[in-house]
């Protein structure tokens, strides 16, 4: 029984953790970027320490002219509240969100006037109302039109459908003491 007690708490724990999960996706190119960058990089998790130079192979995408946008497919929908947006510090950044990869609704910006750093690449969590999508796409603009992107990812908003933890707790405290009562009865 304690046991039982004891894995159900331990699941429990992990679906917590699991919410916290970063989630990245398969990211295509629409226009040039420099042919020395690695697309994967754009989001793999992994972000830039910041100060890092705009054009730095292995870490960021650096592209020129205001053409050219990337899209991440996360490969299914996903709910989530919270993302990652790591960009060069002297431009403007636009980030969008799509279910199905044609009508895309802006999510949300980033400044060059937002940034602390005066050089190279910096790192920007956004928070805002959970949003369900399959695709996320950024896109520059203004700047001094060097452009780079070292990671995009965004984070797993709770599943709106959850059950609060204590209830959970509170219904399993219930189901055990049923079962506890049934045993009780067929040994009496
Ligand atoms: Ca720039
Ligand atoms: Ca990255």
């Amino acid at each position: 029984m304690r046991e039982l007690f004891a894995a159900a708490l331990a699941a429990l724990t992990l679906s917590s953790a699991a919410q916290a999960t970063i989630i990245t996706g398969a990211v295509t190119a629409n226009g040039n970027y420099n042919p020395a960058a690695t697309l994967s990089n754009l989001s793999d998790g992994i972000t830039p320490a910041n100060g890092t130079g705009y054009n730095t192979p292995g870490q960021t995408v650096w592209w020129g002219g205001s053409n050219t946008f990337f899209t991440i497919d996360f490969g299914d929908l996903v709910s989530f509240d919270q993302a990652l947006l790591s960009v060069d510090h002297n431009d403007n950044y636009l980030v969008s969100y799509s279910t199905d990869g044609v009508s895309f609704t802006d999510l949300f910006s980033v400044l060059r006037t937002e940034g602390t750093v005066n050089w190279g690449i910096e790192a920007f969590e956004k928070s805002f109302d959970a949003v369900t999508a399959r695709y996320l796409r950024v896109s520059a603009s203004g700047g001094d039109n060097l452009f780079a992107v070292g990671e995009l990812h965004v984070t797993a908003a709770p599943p709106v459908t959850d059950v609060p933890e204590p209830a959970i707790v509170g219904l399993l405290g219930v189901g055990l003491a049923g079962v506890a009562a049934l045993r009780g009865r067929r040994r009496g």
